[in-house]
């Protein structure tokens, strides 16, 4: 019976194991194979002379990359990876790898993002690039995790839709029988009616669409959303949830992904400590005044430069907080004393923005005429402005990019490096 190949040890005497040929080297008597599972790599030696005529035959005839099974004794041999080699009894391909491969696995010879991604399923064979896909299989259980047992309701929404979400630009119109519908920018108008249906802590991980025209290395046009909201709780209590599960995410990788921080070059890995700044837009501004060339001021968005400059001046995780209402959404909420301001923030890694969030508009009236002064029509909301008139417990929430937090969290360049498939304005396959 197979075993993985991390648990062949040196005191194990016999193994099976299946998997990639890694690479293959032939030194006349002698012929040396690396075999890669997914726990890691193994030295099969095949003495010429001391192996059956059957498995000699095979090994002359594998190729890279195709998928072996082998059967043998196990012997301790320092220079090998993890001081064992496999002597083969049996050798069967089980599947051969045509030559030449699409894309060196060993990264001996270096390939562009794009060729990469043109071949993602061998690029994701490199245990370099697996080991992103660990990093963020171990940030989405500690998210999932953290979410189920504080008592929240995973839930599933519509991701093609009648309405934009989030403003009508970046909107992908799809053809949906006789009438146009679109793909959801967030889910952000069915979380919030779920607060009507009284769930009180709801979330969901689903994908996001937005048509960003320019390709850039920190927007997708399909990201996956990390998407929260709870009852009865202001921006602070959800900024407060927010840096816990960030700090989850990263808790989880620290103690569970050793080995692939490893082989990232990641030694230093290090937790963010909470709490986390919280920034008043204000401050932030002038921050972007005092260290940028490029002109801003109070009433602006934050721009990537602003954002690098205050981002250096942090340091760290912070939060952006007490926007202007004039550009945060429609259904963040307002101060009593001082409605130009809104209860909205922005979770910020010094690279770039992770996540938005608000204390919402619960009151319907109120809403209605939000909507109406972003230029939007409120007909166009009914569905969702609705259960607004039949009870609507005040509520918060955030919606969190998931390939944002990993790609940050490892210091990766690009943001196709934490998708598998990544969606831009040139690439729709694979
Ligand atoms: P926002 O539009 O700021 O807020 O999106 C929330 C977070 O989702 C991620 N994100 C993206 N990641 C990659 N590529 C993109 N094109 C992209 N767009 C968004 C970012 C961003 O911070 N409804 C609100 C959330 C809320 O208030 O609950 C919303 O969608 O990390």
């Amino acid at each position: 019976m197979r075993i993985p190949i991390q648990e062949v040890t040196p005191g194990v005497e016999r193994a099976e194991i299946v998997g990639f040929v890694h690479e293959l080297r032939d030194l006349g008597g002698l012929s040396f194979l690396l075999v890669r599972d997914r726990t890691g790599i193994i030295q099969v030696t095949v003495p010429k002379k001391k192996v059956p005529e059957a498995v000699l035959s095979a090994v002359r005839e594998v190729s890279r990359e195709s998928v072996v099974r082998v059967r043998g004794t196990v012997k301790a041999i320092e220079k090998a990876p993890g001081g064992r080699e496999l002597v083969p009894e049996s050798f069967e391909i089980v599947s051969l790898a045509e030559s030449p491969l699409p894309l060196d696995v060993v990264e001996k010879v270096p390939a562009d993002l794009d060729t990469r991604l043109d071949s993602r399923f061998l690029d994701a064979r490199r245990p370099r690039v697996a080991a992103v896909f660990q990093v963020r299989n171990a940030c989405m259980q500690a998210v999932y995790e953290h979410l189920f047992s504080s008592g929240f309701i995973h839930i599933t929404t519509p991701k093609v839709v009648a309405a934009a979400t989030e403003g009508g630009t970046e909107l992908f119109p799809i053809a949906y029988f006789e009438k146009e519908a679109f793909l959801n920018q967030s889910p952000q108008l069915y979380k919030q009616m779920m607060m009507g249906a009284g769930f009180e802590k709801v979330f969901e991980i689903g994908p996001i669409f937005r048509a960003e025209e320019h390709n850039t290395t920190k927007h997708l046009n399909e990201a996956t959303s990390i998407d929260v909201e709870v009852s009865y709780a202001d921006h602070h209590q959800v900024m407060a949830l927010l840096e816990e599960i960030v700090i989850a995410a990263y808790r989880r990788v620290d103690s569970t992904c050793r080995a692939f921080l490893d082989l990232l070059e990641l030694g230093d890995f290090e937790v963010p400590s909470s709490p986390f700044p919280r920034l008043p837009y204000e401050e932030a501004i002038t921050i972007a005044q005092k260290k940028t060339d490029e002109p801003i001021s109070y009433g602006d968005d934050i721009g990537t430069a602003a954002e690098k400059a205050i981002g250096e001046e942090m340091g760290s995780h912070y939060f952006i907080v007490d926007w202007p209402t004039a550009i945060k959404p429609y259904y963040a909420m307002p101060y009593d004393d001082d409605p130009s301001v809104c209860k909205a923030f922005d979770l910020m890694h010094p690279r770039m923005e992770l996540s938005s969030g608000s204390q919402r508009v619960h009151q319907h009236d109120l809403l209605v005429r939000q909507i109406q002064s972003k230029g939007l029509n409120p007909e166009s909301f009914l569905f969702y402005l609705t259960p607004f008139r039949y009870g609507m417990p005040p509520h918060s929430g955030w919606g969190l990019g998931a390939e944002r937090l990993v790609m940050t969290m490892l210091g990766l360049q690009n943001i196709r490096e934490a998708v598998l498939f990544p969606r831009d304005r040139h690439r729709l396959v694979p």
